[in-house]
């Protein structure tokens, strides 16, 4: 360390894995933007002096919480409970709930920590935050599953507001559990106002929020291909997941003359070289959300297609890649086979499904590769519309709406553009300039407001 309070990089990352033992995800997150950004602020003196990165990466609050619930069978459950405020520099704390079996502080921590940067990229006053818990709603009822989500508000309404903090959904977290958590909020506060986004439209929700994620990053894929003179129409696809992300991701794919030969979830994937047209999406959706079923059923449905057990997609060929399930999906190799396979674009629905090694072998292939703090902003983006109707009382149009989320993600695109550019090279770097765009924004708020 200089004695002005300087470090390099690897300084910086040993502190951070000092100060969050076993925080494996977080750390990975933390170096995946320290990377870029330890390189854009060499010569900009004030942000090492007011250690913005520092600051960044220490998250304002981590609330942990006991969750009781009562099962069917009466028997007393415990589950753990968070809400990671990561930053409220440039707005309320905002980002979804998870609900999954695997949930930890790390897990959060990473989330949010990305979460303060997507969001400052979408251009809307929102700050970064994620909650949740290892609850696993697999096999629950809907009794139970209610019961925990009013277990689970009871505390969280303390640190939750309109104005304070806005939760939204995220993976095991969808309109039911929203219902479920907003009638508690409503019913603890006697107050009916906007605390959180992806609410049903009769009370408050925005239209297109649901479709908003899948949607944002297929614009995303489309805007780097337009870049460069190519289209996604006649391309064959691969996608992971098959929820909420996954399916609109396929839906806007099939609007766009593009082919999805692939979908998965935690048992396997479903390989279909027919496509998965719009057909056979209704039924994937209406087994996957209302029977909460498995995807290895599809090839019971369509005999063509195959089935991979405790696979990932990522061998099959393809031009493009939209990994939209979970954290870590595709490692070194992963990335490898798909780049020798062909693939030419990446856009991650999914949070960080992509590992460091991953990372690094799509910025060395110089393929398209969209970060999911870049590709995946259009959800959190519709949130945000969602708060602005919320806060004025008023419903927006469905035209109006889908023009804005194709408008922010262009937005986005242009950002990453303008500050992920290589001197003598028409490639663009969108990791690096996503970290360094939503960076900036946020970064320049916090030395307005001095040491606080
Ligand atoms: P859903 O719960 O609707 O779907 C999650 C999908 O991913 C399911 O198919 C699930 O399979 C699969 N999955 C979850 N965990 C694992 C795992 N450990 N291994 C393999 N597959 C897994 O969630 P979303 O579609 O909303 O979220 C998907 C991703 O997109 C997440 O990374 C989320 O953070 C991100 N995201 C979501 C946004 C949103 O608006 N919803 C916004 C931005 C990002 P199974 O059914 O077997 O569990
Ligand atoms: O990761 C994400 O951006 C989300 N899960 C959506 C967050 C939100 O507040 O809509």
């Amino acid at each position: 360390m200089t004695d002005t309070g300087h470090v390099n990089l690897e300084q910086f990352m040993e502190g951070v894995k000092r100060r969050n033992p076993g925080q494996n995800e977080f750390v990975q997150a933390v170096q995946e933007v320290a990377e870029d950004v330890f390189d854009f602020i060499q010569d900009k003196n004030e942000y090492h002096e007011y250690q913005i990165l520092r600051r960044i990466a220490e998250p304002d609050r981590v609330v942990s919480f006991r969750v009781c619930w009562e099962d069917d069978n009466s028997n007393i459950r415990v589950q753990r409970g968070w809400r990671v405020q990561n930053n409220n520099a440039i707005g309320p704390y905002k980002g979804g709930i998870r609900f999954h079996r695997d949930v930890n502080e790390s897990i959060l921590k990473f989330l949010a920590f990305e979460q303060t940067f997507k969001n400052s990229l979408t251009g809307l006053p929102m700050g970064g935050g994620k909650g949740g818990a290892n609850f696993n709603p697999k096999g629950k009822s809907d009794h139970e599953v209610m019961r925990f989500c009013q277990s689970f508000m009871t505390e969280l309404y303390r640190h939750v507001g309109q104005d304070i903090d806005v939760p939204a959904g995220d993976i095991g977290v969808g309109a039911r559990e929203i219902g479920y958590m907003f009638g508690q909020y409503k019913r603890i506060t006697n107050e009916f106002t906007g605390v959180l986004t992806g609410k049903a439209l009769e009370y408050g929700g925005s239209l297109i929020r649901s479709e908003a994620t899948g949607y944002g990053a297929v614009y995303f894929l489309q805007d780097m291909l337009a870049r460069v003179g190519n289209s996604i129409e006649g391309k064959s696809c691969v996608v992971s997941g098959s929820g909420n992300v996954a399916t609109h991701v396929v839906e806007k794919i099939n609007q766009l003359g593009g082919r999805v030969v692939t979908l998965s979830d935690s048992g396997g994937f479903v390989y279909d070289p027919d496509g998965i047209d719009q057909e056979k999406l209704r039924w994937v959706k209406e087994h996957k959300t209302r029977h909460r079923g498995r995807i290895a059923d599809y090839v019971k449905e369509f005999k063509n297609a195959e089935f991979y057990q405790g696979m990932r997609p990522w061998s099959v060929k393809c031009d493009l890649a939209l990994p939209c399930a979970t954290q870590n999906e595709i490692n070194g190799e992963d990335a490898r086979t798909l780049i020798k396979n062909g693939c030419i674009g990446v856009s991650e629905g999914a949070n960080m499904p992509t590992n460091l090694d991953g990372v690094h072998a799509f910025k060395g292939a110089k393929i398209l590769f969209a970060p999911g703090k870049a590709a995946n902003a259009g959800g959190v983006a519709v949130s945000g519309l969602e708060m602005s109707q919320n806060s004025a009382r008023i419903s927006w149009k469905e035209e109006d709406l889908q023009q804005l989320l194709v408008d922010i993600m262009k937005q986005i695109h242009d950002s990453c553009v303008e500050f992920g550019g290589t001197p003598g090279s028409e490639h663009i770097d969108y990791v690096r300039g996503a970290n360094i765009a939503g960076f900036i924004k946020v970064a320049d708020a916090m030395l307005a407001y001095g040491v606080v």
